[in-house]
């Protein structure tokens, strides 16, 4: 990055101190309504909020003005889902003033800790996809691209997952219950968002032939903005999001009917748009309400984007050199026919005209390959919903079929289809995000690879320059500098900060891997993160763990596909040895798990309850003397993960090969100097090639293997459960009961699922994953040997940084530059 763009006085900025305690008491009697006395920590946090949003509203009005002034190209990222994690910590580290604000919180009598802990953390999302839209919004703003994300203003985040004796149960996450002091209302920002109704053909002036769409019931989408400060300050881009609104007209309606409660009803009826975010992270749901969200936030974005773009322009010709919609995965793909219906039936534009600006305006992303999670929709339901967007999307389809008729046989073209005619008509919303769309990517170098041949096969081989790659990236503010400031004041101190906002300096390290003092400094870096995890599990679960033990760390949504069972199953192989040999030697370790499950997800569930039955027996097993621990952690979120991530000695990347699309707790565990143990899957293979072969512990059948496997036919599980005595008898234990004595049949149908077809390869792995744990614990001994690999971990890592990610979107798939913060050009 151009080194005029970065803050020259970041951490050094004179801001009083005493002006910041100054705002947060005024804040907290004028706007919360309290005094010091009676504050509560919330008060606090929200007060600091305000006071902190105080700091940002000039820069980022600079911004915005700046932006429009250049009538520059902007980003526009569209995304169900923004899973941004707290933001007073981080808004304070980006605006360098955390310790400013520590010894303003200080001299009010308080710990800057606690009242960081009281921001509800906004779980607008379920995982990896929505986690990676938050990365790319702090990359965007960091590097000065005028960006926007788009999503929608969730009443109720991802449940909060606790454990009962075991089982996880949802509650709802209210997390506007106290009100959300970093976002603006914008009540005039409203925009109408029509469903169902009709279509009509009528004569224009001209006697043109042409549609509308009519008898629509409306409802309002209403803008509420956060800003997104860059690392730095300087540019602060914005994150749209939008709520549900009834509109008057709706309740009219009723009111004139003289039924005052059934108009009460409608209106809370529309407003359940934007209640409620879908807990699934890989399945569809196929629900009506859904797929009305998706059209929402989509349709209020594309008018507001047209609305911005028209205060400088007459017509639409020049509209992809000024907007690059990306959209993340097909949530948003509905878009594409939004767009080309206002194009075309209000802007009166012709086809083909339409059609071109649309495909250069928009991009996809895809996340997923699993056949279950690919978005469809039925026909019939898309026609009742949002009936001129069926004709548009046939009119796409008709149009393309007729195109390649000539080249392709009838099966090339039932696969082609945007409609999948096997077993019910449904619209296959990835085939239409990539006909509407100029690029496509995949998330890391295997997956793209393996779209190419599986999913979009038939559509590379027609547009063979469209998928691109794009491998995952993590924003190392939040995943380094923030979540682990002991690490990052030792980098700092060795090779000075500019790897905050250009990770690929971390190389640097490499030379220091064998250094006996930083090794030792490293260690000790590591240590106290682990002491704070510990803590947090002693605070959270009663457990006490050994900070000395290998912490062995696998934290994702659960999923069969990810494999935590495997985990699981080398855990009880690995107890039963110590059992066997009590008085053996064994490197202690501290197995750490954490995850949500689909809460319509039985088998997942079912993992959760086994993970925390086998901890009960494990854990308290005297025979076993704390040599092997199994914590299972509820609710695991962003903040947790911020804690989790820097205190990792080993990180689990066991999906089986070809099913996890990239992964970015990957990511994350390997920057802050965990070693892997995982598969050639997914970015795994691109972080081996990052930090050396020598440096990750790679088992496990390949993604070519797997398909060979599954092709041929010829995996009998139980045969390969009866040749592996370590793996038969921990599924005989689980199998049995020895784990859930008051309820022994309870894992039956994991051990059936097991023996009976075992879709996941997880008995084929077993073995290959068991001595790849081994030679894992072996190294643990050796501390320096350890240490240098952790340490050639951190600096091989620098690549992953999603400042390089979105630079290449910005360069090869948007072409759009930076705009330079303004103030900045007379430096
Ligand atoms: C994840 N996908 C991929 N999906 O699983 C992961 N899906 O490999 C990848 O690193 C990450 O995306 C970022 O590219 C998801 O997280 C979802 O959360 C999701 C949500 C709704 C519907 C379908």
């Amino acid at each position: 990055m151009d080194a005029r763009y970065r803050s020259r006085e970041i951490g050094r900025k004179a801001e009083d101190v005493d002006a910041l305690k100054r705002s947060f008491l005024e804040w907290l009697v004028y706007s919360v309504g309290k005094d010091a006395k009676t504050a509560t920590r919330r008060d606090w946090f929200t007060s600091g909020a305000l006071s902190v949003r105080d700091r940002v509203v000039d820069r980022w009005m600079d911004t915005t003005r700046g932006v429009y002034a250049a009538d520059a190209k902007r980003i526009y990222y569209f995304s169900m889902e923004f899973l941004i994690g707290r933001l007073l910590s981080n808004n304070l580290d980006n605006l360098g003033l955390t310790e400013v604000c520590r010894e303003a919180v200080d001299r009010l009598g308080l710990r800057l800790e606690e009242v960081l802990d009281a921001e509800p953390d906004p779980a607008l999302g379920n995982g990896g996809l929505g986690r990676l839209a938050a990365c790319f919004l702090d990359s965007m703003a960091t590097q000065h691209l005028p960006a926007y994300g788009y999503g929608i203003r969730y009443e109720y985040g991802l449940f909060e997952q606790r454990f009962d004796q075991g089982f996880q149960v949802e509650f709802p996450d209210n997390w506007l219950r106290f009100g959300n002091p970093w976002e603006f209302a914008r009540p005039e920002v409203l925009y109408p968002i029509h469903f169902h109704g009709r279509v009509e053909t009528y004569l224009d002036g001209a006697g043109v032939e042409r549609r509308r769409w009519v008898d629509t019931e409306t409802v309002h989408a209403m803008a509420f903005d956060t800003p997104v400060v860059g690392y730095g300050g300087e540019t602060i881009n914005t994150l749209r999001l939008w709520s549900a609104r009834a509109t008057r007209d709706f309740n009219f309606h009723h009111f004139n009917d003289g039924d005052y409660l059934k108009a009460v009803e409608g209106k809370v009826l529309s407003e359940n748009l934007s209640r409620v975010l879908y807990p699934n992270d890989a399945t569809e749901v196929g629900r009506e309400l859904r797929f009305k969200q998706e059209y929402f936030f989509t349709s209020a974005s594309i008018q507001d984007i047209l609305r911005r773009y028209m205060q400088h322009h007459k017509d639409f010709d020049a509209l992809p050199e000024k907007a690059a919609i990306q959209l993340n995965d097909t949530h948003p793909a509905i878009g594409i026919a939004e767009l080309m219906r206002i194009l075309i039936d209000i802007h009166g534009l012709d086809w083909d005209k339409a059609w071109d600006i649309t495909r250069r305006t928009f991009s996809y992303t895809n996340h997923t390959l699993l056949p279950e999670a690919l978005e469809s929709w039925p026909v019939g339901m898309m026609e009742h919903v949002l009936p001129r967007h069926m004709q548009i999307i046939y009119d796409i389809n008709a149009k393309f079929l007729q195109g390649v008729w000539s080249r392709c046989d009838i099966d090339t073209i039932r696969r082609l289809s945007l409609i999948d005619e096997n077993g019910g008509r449904r619209v296959r919303m990835g085939g239409l995000a990539f006909l509407g769309s100029h690029k496509v990517n995949g998330v890391s170098a295997l997956h793209t690879d393996l779209m190419k041949q599986t999913v979009f096969a038939d559509y590379h081989r027609l547009f063979p320059d469209r998928i691109t790659n794009k491998t995952n990236g993590i924003t190392p503010r939040r995943w380094l500098h923030q979540a682990n400031p002991a690490l990052s004041r030792l980098i700092s101190s060795r090779i000075g900060d500019g790897w905050i906002t250009d990770l690929g300096q971390l190389a640097a390290l490499k030379d220091r891997a064998g250094d006996e003092i930083f090794q030792e400094e490293f260690r000790r870096a590591k240590r106290q993160n682990k002491k704070r995890l510990a803590a947090y599990i002693a605070r959270h679960l009663r457990i006490d763990v050994d900070v000395d033990s290998l912490f062995d760390v696998q934290v994702k949504r659960i999923h069969e596909y990810k494999r935590q069972l495997l985990n699981l199953l080398q855990t009880v192989a690995l107890y039963n040895e110590i059992r066997d040999n009590p008085n053996r030697d064994f490197t202690p370790v501290t197995k750490i798990l954490a995850g949500k499950a689909a809460p319509a997800y039985h088998q997942a569930k079912l993992i959760i309850k086994l993970a925390n039955d086998i901890a009960k027996v494990v854990n308290n097993d005297p025979l076993v003397r704390g040599r092997l621990k199994l914590v299972m952690l509820p609710n695991y979120n962003v903040s947790q993960a911020e804690i989790i991530m820097p205190a990792a000695d080993l990180s689990e990347q066991i999906s089986t090969a070809g099913m996890e699309a990239s992964g970015t707790g990957n990511m994350k565990l390997a920057l802050n100097g965990a070693l892997t143990i995982g598969t050639l899957d997914g970015a795994n293979v691109e972080i081996r090639d990052h930090v050396g072969a020598d440096n990750i512990f790679i088992f496990g059948m390949t993604a070519q293997e797997v398909q060979d496997l599954r092709s041929g036919g010829g995996f009998d599980p139980r045969a390969v459960v009866g040749a592996n005595p370590h793996l038969k008898r921990a599924l005989d234990m689980i199998g049995n009961g020895a784990f859930s004595p008051d309820d022994p049949g309870r894992f039956r149908p994991i051990v059936d699922a097991l023996l009976y077809g075992d879709h996941f390869l997880v008995t084929a792995d077993f073995e290959d994953y068991r001595n790849a744990h081994a030679a894992a614990r072996a190294l643990y001994r050796d501390k320096a040997e350890w240490t240098a690999k952790s340490i050639l971990n951190t600096a091989g890592m620098g690549w992953f940084s999603s400042d390089r990610t979105i630079m290449e979107y910005a360069t090869e798939i948007w072409g759009v530059a930076p705009v330079p913060p303004v103030g900045e050009a007379a430096d």
